[in-house]
């Protein structure tokens, strides 16, 4: 059977491209001898290729593939199925050993979920750098055009546990830890550029604010309550933040549509000394897209699990996901040349002012092999860093280097959780730490103290000259007191900038937002105190809030807030400064990259007797440019086309729904048209596609479909709208390819809903 999987492996490793029909031909052949796993693995292999990490945890990793079932011990078990009893109708008796083994081991599967964060979903992939940044820092892995840095990457939500729905409105977390030779790099980002707070002393009252209320654990990832508005509508720094969470940003389609933001201000350091502050940036080359907030509560239902299993299918297909990774740069004498604190975590640098320079691709290219291993296990941290990275003051920052550590080892149980595969840099570790819990390192030698000369002086203090890290000189003299700077107390700037950068219907999206959040709250003191916040952003967007909520707006006397204790208030809050720029295209997604169907998802309609070669025509121009098409019926049998093909559907109507898919072909054919407006089956599929234009999806009616036309809500309302495209034809197929590029045609969403 060996020599068989080992002739299978090397004809699949030379024949690659024909790796897919030899598989399908093998199964066949080999299934009574071969068990199908091991051809599975052979020709499902994972994307592997020159990835130093991976091959470091090909080392810890097993397969079960024709092996006998044993202990933890490696003791081959003969009976699983009963326990060891004092007769076959007799109790259990102590000695069984393999019993006892099987359930501790069970009832110790749990670690704690992490405090933020809990709910998320990785993968591995590759960091390519495309031009050297040598100029600005000596960081290797940034050094040399070309270069590949092997990448495990966590996106998450910050609320929710672990089993929560990928679709609570949320920011997105976006970690990556970077396996450089210099050790392990992490940028432990967010999808949204500023923080909701200034300073790390707030963060336990921040995610307590968010987090479910602790008298009755209500509610489950949703920031729509209570105790988050109550501190908001107290912490005027919040405001830039809540315009980005009510925006559709904290809903995004994929993880791999979704931008990346280091948030704080870091250093590079080059080789000579010199230090410039600097913004990362991670921008999708998907572009950045969203789905609607109904949609997001619908989709929470039908697939709770949307993100995880988009990122998941889409590394399976092949499509990896991308993103051009960049920086802002200010050499370190332009630091007091702008109208905000570098320091300051609420603020942006507008890319008008300072543009990104793209200097690498991200990609992700491997799922993990087991979840709780990779993914779980992962324990990232800011502090992470190497030669050329360094930190700022930000004190939102500064505390963040203590708690990262802190929180893995309450999470992860032991100090040597750097030693779980998934943590461990690709060099080795050489140090005299020595013990604790779950110790694996076995080190050599009598020698755990430096200096020593029992051990040759080793491990040796390295040079800064061979990478040894040395903290950036930074000047500082000061007098110690716990007070925010006043350069911080400008919190309403930035909101108006990313409010007034914002398309109509991306302003109404989150008006919408605002109002279905505070609607939740259910003391009026804190709605009227949130819409005297917004009025310093916005009036109109206050004044339709409040009208929404029976609250009036207040101008407020005096400003709630965090603000120095010796200060007066009043003069902080009104030190609004004018800012260089009012609007920032960048800041829209309006303006985002829409020219793929890459990935994106096509419901095809279809029922007994529909026009196959359609299908089969207009399935390989979508899929040739990367569209992935899914098939939903009736019912979840096979469906006859008029020529005879035959196709398994992917769903039923009932199993799914249009807001899973990011356009719907209703499917030419009179026959499968007669089918679909049976009684059965009429209500699901008019649904399936009223809720396709509600959201502003592209919709394709085929030749014969009228029946199904005449009853949706498109026909009633007679709208002209570039992304319904009626009949189909050659341009038909291609009106549809470009509206679903477009993403949405959000523009019409008034008019598609009826709305003036
Ligand atoms: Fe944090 C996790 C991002 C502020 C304390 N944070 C965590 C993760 C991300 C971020 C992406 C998940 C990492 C993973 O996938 O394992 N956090 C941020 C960003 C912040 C930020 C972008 C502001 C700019 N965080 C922040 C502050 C503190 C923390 C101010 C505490 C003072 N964060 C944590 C934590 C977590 C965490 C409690 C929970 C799990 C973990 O660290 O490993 O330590």
């Amino acid at each position: 059977m060996y020599v068989m999987g080992s002739i299978l492996h090397v004809l699949a490793e030379h024949f690659y491209s024909a790796k897919i029909l030899l598989y399908t031909y093998l199964t066949e052949i080999f299934q009574a001898g071969v068990p199908l796993n091991i051809i599975t693995n052979i020709f499902m292999k994972k994307n592997n290729v020159n990835n130093p990490k991976v091959d470091q945890l090909q080392q810890y990793t097993t397969d079960n593939s024709g092996e006998k079932l044993t202990t933890n011990q490696g003791l081959k078990i003969n009976n699983n199925q009963d326990s060891l009893k004092s007769d076959d109708r007799g109790a259990t008796l102590l000695e069984d050993f393999i019993l006892r083994e099987k359930i501790t081991h069970f009832d110790h599967e749990r670690i704690p979920e992490r405090i933020v964060h809990a709910r998320g979903s990785g993968a591995h992939g590759v960091f390519r750098l495309s031009k050297s940044m040598e100029k600005y820092t000596k960081a290797k892995f940034l050094s040399e055009a070309g270069k590949e840095t092997p990448v495990f990457v966590r996106f998450s939500t910050v609320a929710g546990s672990r089993g929560s729905t990928d679709l609570a409105r949320d920011v997105r977390g976006f970690a990556i830890k970077f396996y450089t030779e210099e050790g392990n790099y992490d940028l432990v980002a967010n999808n949204i550029p500023v923080f909701f707070i200034q300073d790390a002393i707030k963060f336990p009252d921040l995610v307590h604010a968010v987090k479910p209320e602790p008298d009755h654990e209500i509610p489950q990832a949703s920031s729509a309550h209570d105790t988050f508005w109550d501190f908001i509508s107290l912490m005027p720094e919040s405001m830039h933040m809540i315009m980005w969470l009510m925006s559709d940003r904290a809903i995004p389609r994929s993880y791999r549509m979704m931008e990346g933001f280091g948030v704080h201000s870091f250093r590079f350091v080059n080789s000579e000394g010199a230090a410039f502050f600097v913004k990362f940036h991670l921008k999708p080359k998907l572009g950045v897209h969203s789905v609607a907030w109904p949609e997001a509560q619908k989709i929470s239902g039908f697939d709770p699990d949307f993100h995880r299993r988009d990122l998941w299918e889409a590394i399976e297909k092949g499509t990896f996901p991308e993103w051009d990774f960049g920086v802002q740069i200010v050499p370190e004498e332009n630091e007091f040349d702008f109208d905000f604190d570098f320091l300051d975590p609420t603020k942006i640098i507008p890319e008008e002012v300072v543009p990104v320079e793209i200097f690498g691709t991200l990609t992700l290219n491997r799922n993990p092999d087991n979840f709780f291993a990779e993914t779980e296990q992962i324990a990232f941290h800011p502090g992470h860093i190497v030669p050329g990275i360094d930190f700022t003051n930000d004190p939102l920052l500064q505390g963040r280097l203590f708690s990262y550590t802190d929180t893995q080892l309450s999470r992860l149980g032991s100090p040597n959780f750097h030693e779980i595969p998934i943590n461990r840099s690709i060099n080795t570790v050489h140090n005299n730490q020595r013990d604790g819990h779950m110790r694996q390192q076995i080190a050599k030698g009598k020698v755990s103290y430096e200096p020593n000369s029992i051990g040759g002086g080793c491990p040796f203090q390295a040079m800064m000259k061979d990478g040894g890290f040395a903290s950036y000189g930074e000047k500082i003299s000061g007098t110690k007191i716990r007070a925010r700077s006043e350069s911080f107390v400008d919190h309403y700037s930035q909101a108006k900038l990313f409010y007034n950068s914002q398309s109509e219907y991306e302003k109404e999206h989150l008006q919408k937002a605002l109002i279905f959040e505070l609607t939740k709250v259910t003391i009026p003191a804190i709605r009227e105190r949130m819409v005297s916040q917004l009025n310093f952003i916005d009036k109109e967007l206050a004044q339709k809030v409040a009208s929404k909520l029976g609250v009036e707006v207040k101008i407020l006397e005096k400003p709630n807030g965090s603000i120095p204790a010796d200060a007066d208030p009043q003069s902080l809050q009104s030190e609004e400064r004018e800012p260089e720029t009012k609007v920032s295209e960048a800041l829209s997604m309006a303006n985002t990259i829409k020219d793929s169907i890459k990935s994106r998802k096509i419901a095809f309609l279809i029922a007994e007797g529909f026009d196959d070669e359609s299908v089969s025509s207009l399935m390989n121009k979508l899929e040739e440019q990367g569209g992935v098409v899914e098939l939903v019926a009736p019912e979840m049998i096979p469906v006859k086309g008029e020529n005879g093909t035959t196709f398994m559907p992917h769903h039923s109507i009932t199993s799914t729904a249009s807001v899973c898919f990011d356009a719907v072909y209703v499917v030419s054919g009179e026959n499968s048209t007669h089918h679909w407006v049976q009684p059965d089956y009429k209500n699901g599929v008019l649904d399936f596609i009223n809720e396709a234009y509600r959201h502003c999806k592209a919709i394709y009616f085929g030749n014969h479909t009228e029946l199904i036309y005449d009853h949706t809500d498109i026909y009633t309302k007679k709208h002209e709208d570039y992304a319904v495209i009626l009949e189909e034809n050659n341009s038909g197929d291609q009106n549809f390819i470009s509206a679903i590029a477009s993403h949405r045609a959000w523009k019409l969403e008034k008019q598609r809903n009826g709305m003036k």
